[in-house]
């Protein structure tokens, strides 16, 4: 029997980008269902089912759909072998993973909570300058610890090498450049420009298209 070519819902720059890297880096076809932030596509029905929480990403794969990026980038490497992103249970690497893959959500968040009152309130007058001046030094302080992790020399967020936490993390940290000047961050500024030369992420960008979020390169914080 042929297994299903799994599918995933995304919007172009969003999180679904990490599972379409992985996916590449791992050699797994795809079909991408597209939707988009703020045409209401994430609000239809038959994405309700499969997304309860009307979030992308959503990947449909083994029968099965998951709806975490990071659960699925662990599922992913779990149960597609031959690789080497991500350190087996037992390897003293193993719990550095785990806390990497899921640090990514801590600027995820922080990010998330950014766009809303930069890019999505319907009115400016809505947005909370106090908090977006908060959410902002919170991210900065995220990047700090990430800019001490490769203060080694290190390449990548393990010692060991590329793995599936920088395809987490690497999505992640672009987006911040949005809201964080890099200019004390040079060695983030490094890996990001390490992780978007790699074949895989450019395959992903190439089948994304272009992201949805920003129209400029940096987002000031708005004078009160
Ligand atoms: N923790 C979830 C978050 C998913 C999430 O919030 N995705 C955003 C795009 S980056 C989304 O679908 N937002 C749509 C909305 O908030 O309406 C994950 O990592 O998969």
């Amino acid at each position: 029997m042929t297994e299903a070519k799994p599918i995933l819902h995304s919007i172009a720059g969003s999180r679904s980008f990490r599972v379409l890297w992985l996916l590449c880096e791992l050699g797994v076809d795809v079909d991408l269902q597209p939707y988009q932030i703020t045409d209401g596509s994430l609000q239809q029905d038959a994405f309700k089912v499969l997304s309860p929480a009307r979030r992308v990403p959503a990947l449909e794969i083994d029968g099965i759909t998951l709806i975490e990026s990071g659960a699925t980038v662990q599922y992913l490497c779990e149960t597609r072998m031959g690789h080497s992103l991500m350190p087996a249970v037992g390897d003293p690497e193993r719990a550095e993973w785990l806390q990497w893959i899921h640090y990514s959500e801590t600027l995820g968040v922080a990010i998330q909570n950014l766009n809303m009152q930069h890019l999505f309130l319907p009115d400016p007058a809505m947005r909370s300058i106090p908090v977006m001046g908060i959410e902002t030094k919170r991210l900065a302080i995220a990047l700090k610890a990430l800019e001490a992790r490769l203060a080694d020399g290190r390449d990548f967020l393990l010692a060991s090498g590329f793995s599936s936490a920088d395809v987490m993390m690497g999505f992640t940290v672009t987006a911040a450049s949005h809201y964080v000047h890099f200019d004390a961050f040079p060695r983030l500024v490094a890996y990001q420009d390490r992780l978007a030369e790699r074949p895989a992420y450019r395959q992903a960008q190439q089948m994304e298209g272009p992201q949805q979020f920003y129209t400029r390169d940096f987002y000031e914080l708005p004078q009160g």
